[in-house]
């Protein structure tokens, strides 16, 4: 796997591409195909571990290859020079300054546990800026989209992110790594964190996450060390939701940190989450 380069290639000018909606369109149709076949392919006794990433419980399985083998043909049948960053199969460049970002599973434990909370994450990027997004659950029924100055919308309705909730009244969901020194480093911060919110929840899925930020069903997330196509789709939704997705001190969202969370109680997360140090193994 190629690591992201931070930048979308090519991505010179917004003229490539000013049709969202077209954008958009591919993407939901897509990802609804793609969780489709995963469901419906979805091996009886589980899906193979075919590699390991960062440590041996970082499965990657052969479904999550099929998946990405799957999105990038038919993302690049449709439009053949945009460029790629997937999960499992890294960069591809392109000429028409539209970026592909995906996750073909996010979740993979979940997944590999049929458990329900995973998704195909799909968003395209304009001059590194994404414009169209869909995070696509297929167990759970929910299609979440959105489009740069679109909004954002769950099944076709409209979503927003809470308002006027105290910290102490805020549930607020994270994830943790697989390496144990990080994981480590990650439970010091959570003990800092769970005395003074109202609740806290692990779903396993960053992509889902950051959705139920964007439609009110939590308040905040924060997690150290997600991905870029872990995060593409799903920042798009928080912002237009009307929140905020950052790192500390206002740097972008990334690896290091992402924190998000409704406009008004990003403030007060972010500054719960500084002194802990959330950004250090
Ligand atoms: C997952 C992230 C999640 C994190 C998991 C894992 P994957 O991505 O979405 O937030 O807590 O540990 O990294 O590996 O399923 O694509």
């Amino acid at each position: 796997m190629t690591s992201d380069s931070g930048s979308s290639d090519s991505a010179t000018s917004d003229s490539a591409s000013s049709d969202y909606t077209a954008l958009l369109d591919l993407a939901v149709a897509t990802a609804r195909e793609t969780g489709r076949m995963l469901i419906d392919k979805r091996p009886a006794g589980g899906p193979d571990v075919v590699a390991t990433k960062s440590s041996a419980t970082d499965v990657v399985t052969q479904m999550d290859q099929a998946a990405e083998r799957l999105i990038r043909e038919r993302i690049g049948a449709a439009r053949p020079g945009d460029a790629f960053l997937g999960e499992e199969e890294g960069v591809t460049s392109g000429t028409t300054g539209v970026r592909w970002v995906v996750d073909p599973i996010d979740g993979t434990v979940n997944y590999l546990y049929d458990l329900p909370d995973w998704a195909v994450s799909i968003a395209a990027e304009v001059a590194g800026r994404p414009v169209a997004a869909v995070v696509e659950v297929p167990r759970r029924g929910w299609t979440f989209t959105a489009t740069l100055g679109g909004g954002a919308h769950l099944n076709g309705e409209r979503v927003r992110c809470s308002t006027d909730v105290p910290l102490g009244r805020a549930l607020v969901a994270t994830g943790f790594g697989y390496a144990p020194e990080r994981r480590a480093a990650q439970a010091r911060v959570l003990a800092g964190v769970l005395p003074n919110v109202r609740d806290i929840r692990r779903n396993g899925a960053a992509a889902i996450d950051l959705c139920m930020v964007a439609a009110g069903r939590v308040d905040g997330y924060y997690e150290r060390g997600v991905q870029a196509w872990d995060i593409a789709a799903g920042r798009l939704l928080v912002t237009e939701a009307g929140g905020r997705v950052e790192g500390l001190g206002g740097v972008p969202a990334g690896n290091e940190l992402t924190i998000a969370a409704g406009a008004d109680l990003f403030g007060p997360l972010h500054d719960l989450l500084a002194p802990l140090d959330p950004a250090r193994d």
